[in-house]
């Protein structure tokens, strides 16, 4: 019995000295990544002691107001301790706690949370609560083109650039996905010599960020070229935005 308790002495004051990297990280107490519940655990309380209650409040639904999320206020109303008080309230996203007190407000990323609360009372009983709280996009992304230049000479059959620096933007999204639809009203390929195909690029310049080129190029026997060059976004929720259009004509002749 003593012999053990020497060893058990001994191998902790052997941990101690050993040159940790982490060795300074002082108190623990109010360390955020230690690890938390991730389910509620039930009333926990050594009697005579009574646990305490635990209400999380309503589930909640937020717009989404910033690529951070949006701000949510969190509400323990309901929660006591019939023989005593609650002297912690503690919030717990996946085990991480991210706020304190009884009614913190806290911002929560696009999406849906399951954050539990867990009441401690003065004498250490313990009651934990689920809330879910969403916070939802239901705003479309916009796009911005400019189309420049709208005409194009000579037909040398070079690509040029006639929107930089298209975007598409949103109010939680912060990287909306880009699309574009070009056309011609000429076939990309047959109309004679020097004819190139394709006609038409978009190169990415950034997160929903392009650049869109065209040939200048026209058939020798028809009334000139038209490019008709549309640009919409859609963000993760899946709301899609209005299309930003715009046309690049190649004419006959100058
Ligand atoms: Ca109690
Ligand atoms: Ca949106
Ligand atoms: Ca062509
Ligand atoms: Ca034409």
């Amino acid at each position: 019995m003593r012999r053990s308790s020497f060893v058990g002495l001994l191998s902790v004051a052997l941990v101690a000295a050993l040159p940790l990297g982490c060795a300074d990280d002082g108190p623990a107490a109010l360390d955020e990544t230690t690890e938390g519940p991730t389910s509620p655990q039930g009333p926990q309380a050594t009697p005579p002691n009574v646990a305490p209650t635990a209400v999380a409040g309503p589930d909640q639904a937020a717009e989404c107001a910033s690529h951070a999320g949006s701000s949510v206020t969190l509400t323990s109303v309901g929660s006591g301790d019939s023989d005593g008080q609650i002297t912690l309230y503690e919030w717990f996203e996946n085990g991480t706690r991210i706020a304190t007190g009884p009614t913190p407000t806290v911002t929560l990323a696009y999406g849906a949370h399951t954050i539990l609360l867990r009441t401690t009372d003065d004498d250490g009983g313990t009651n934990d609560d689920v809330v879910m709280v969403t916070i939802r996009d239901t705003r479309a992304p916009t796009v911005a083109m400019v189309v420049s230049p709208t005409s194009l000479w000579p037909p040398n059959h070079t690509m040029h650039v006639v929107a930089r620096g298209a975007s598409a933007s949103d109010v939680c999204d912060p990287a909306p996905a880009l699309h574009f639809a070009i056309t011609s009203d000429e076939p990309e390929n047959g109309l004679g010599d020097g004819d190139t195909a394709p006609d038409w690029a978009v190169q990415a310049a950034g997160a929903s960020v392009a650049d869109v080129l065209v040939r200048a190029e026209r058939s020798g026997l028809g009334d000139g070229r038209v490019y008709t060059i549309s640009a919409t976004a859609t963000d993760r929720a899946g709301n899609g935005s209005s299309a930003a259009t715009g046309t690049v004509t190649v004419p006959h002749n100058q």
